[in-house]
């Protein structure tokens, strides 16, 4: 049984010795030193001792571009069963240390174990809508700041009507004396019954949780016994412990969406930071996220094809011992994107929008069902363009976005 975390870096380095730096990685951030060390001492150091996995030069002539990939192994022994400890151990100090991003994490089952990862995972939120054959809809609010109950209450009806199957807060609108939690919620699960009466199709609303990390639990079950059905949670500015910690608790029985509010501040360079199938994949879902927001390649904030594939991977990836989280891509999209989000990404995916939707030329309502469209055209295997002959909503969508 495997009793490490192996973590993979990328260095970026011209002259550097790789393997010399690899050792004094392993031992710097882990006994911090060896060769000095009393004979007797490193027997009993030894079971804390960081071991070099891999080593692998990727040569170049061009300036900036000589780099490496380095897996080193740190003991399990050496930090408790947390994500803040792992993050600390792995990526520290050395992420100070000049060019060097954080690529991928392995950790051990006993690790594993302290994890129960997302409570509802795709089947579950499959389940709670009764949705199992097509991807998913989510609307998202906008134009929330200044607004009072009213107001959002008839936004969200709006966006119920147009047929999605989720709605989230804004990720900006947080605790304040116009729209506070409970009563938002309150409002808007209203308005989804209203709605259902119309559509016949039931809803997540998911109301951001925010205010300070040590109320965040008392601030959820508050929504949550005022009606609310998922939440939404800025987990990179809290952390992801907090997120574990709201995943983990038997009285938040919500689905939760993780927005990746900050994560610009650690993918995208190729020299700095981590991963983004890592930070927005892999942790993400250990930590319990049920729903996993993250910029596409097509729209407005873009994020490279190759990471958005990374991230549906280990939201996806069936050896995690835990239940699958939904990728959910967004940012900028519209329903002319909807036949490449499947392409991309098959059916396991949430299609998410917010100008894609309130932006429709005929309104909120009609901005859901362009999406509703194009997702049963796109599952039937009929182009947008035809399918949208006879559906009017679709129709007005492709011309203001465009037929792609
Ligand atoms: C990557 C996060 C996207 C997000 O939170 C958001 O609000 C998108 O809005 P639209 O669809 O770009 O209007």
């Amino acid at each position: 049984m495997n009793h490490n975390c192996i973590a993979t870096y990328r260095l970026y380095d011209d002259r550097a010795d790789f393997h010399k730096k690899a050792e004094s990685i392993a031992i710097g951030l882990t006994v911090g030193s060896w060769t000095d060390l009393p004979e007797l001492q490193k027997e009993s150091m030894r079971k804390h001792l960081g071991r070099v996995e891999g080593v692998h030069i990727y040569e170049s002539d061009q300036p900036g571009e000589r780099y490496a990939d380095i897996a080193i192994a740190y003991p399990d022994v050496n930090f408790s069963h947390d994500i803040p400890a792992l993050l600390v151990t792995v990526f520290g100090k050395l992420s100070m240390d000049g060019r060097v991003k954080l690529i991928d994490l392995q950790w051990s089952d006993d690790f594993q174990q302290a994890f129960a990862g997302p409570k509802f995972g795709v089947d579950g939120v499959r389940k709670l809508l009764g949705v199992y054959d097509r991807p998913l809809l989510m609307s998202i609010f906008k134009s929330v700041i200044g607004h009072d109950l009213p107001t959002l209450k008839e936004q969200f009806y709006q966006q119920a009507l147009g047929g999605v199957d989720l709605i989230k807060d804004d990720e900006i609108l947080f605790e304040n004396p116009l729209t506070p939690i409970q009563d938002r919620v309150r409002a808007c699960m209203e308005a989804a019954q209203q709605a259902e009466q119309t559509t016949g199709k039931k809803l997540l609303y998911a109301a951001n949780l925010t205010g300070s990390t040590f109320k965040l639990r008392e601030q959820a079950l508050r929504a949550i016994d005022a009606g609310a059905n998922a939440l939404l949670f800025n987990t990179l500015s809290y952390g992801y412990d907090a997120l574990h910690g709201l995943s983990a608790d038997k009285d938040i029985n919500v689905p939760i969406l993780a927005h990746p509010a900050m994560a610009g501040a650690l993918y995208p360079s190729p020299h700095y930071g981590i991963s983004a199938s890592l930070l927005l994949g892999k942790l993400m879902r250990l930590a319990g996220a049920d729903l996993i927001l993250f910029p596409s390649p097509y729209g407005s904030v873009t994020m490279p094809r190759e990471d958005n594939q990374g991230i549906r991977a280990a939201c996806l990836d069936t050896h995690m011992p835990m239940n699958r989280s939904l990728p959910v891509p967004s940012a900028g999209i519209h329903p002319a994107l909807v036949p490449l989000i499947i392409k991309d990404f098959g059916t396991d995916v949430v299609v998410n929008a917010g100008g894609g939707v309130h932006g429709h030329p005929d309104g909120t309502a009609s901005g859901g069902q362009a999406f509703v469209q194009a997702i049963e055209a796109t599952m039937q295997g009929i182009q947008l363009a035809d399918y949208a002959a006879s559906h009017a909503e679709l129709q007005a969508a492709l011309h203001m976005w465009g037929n792609k």
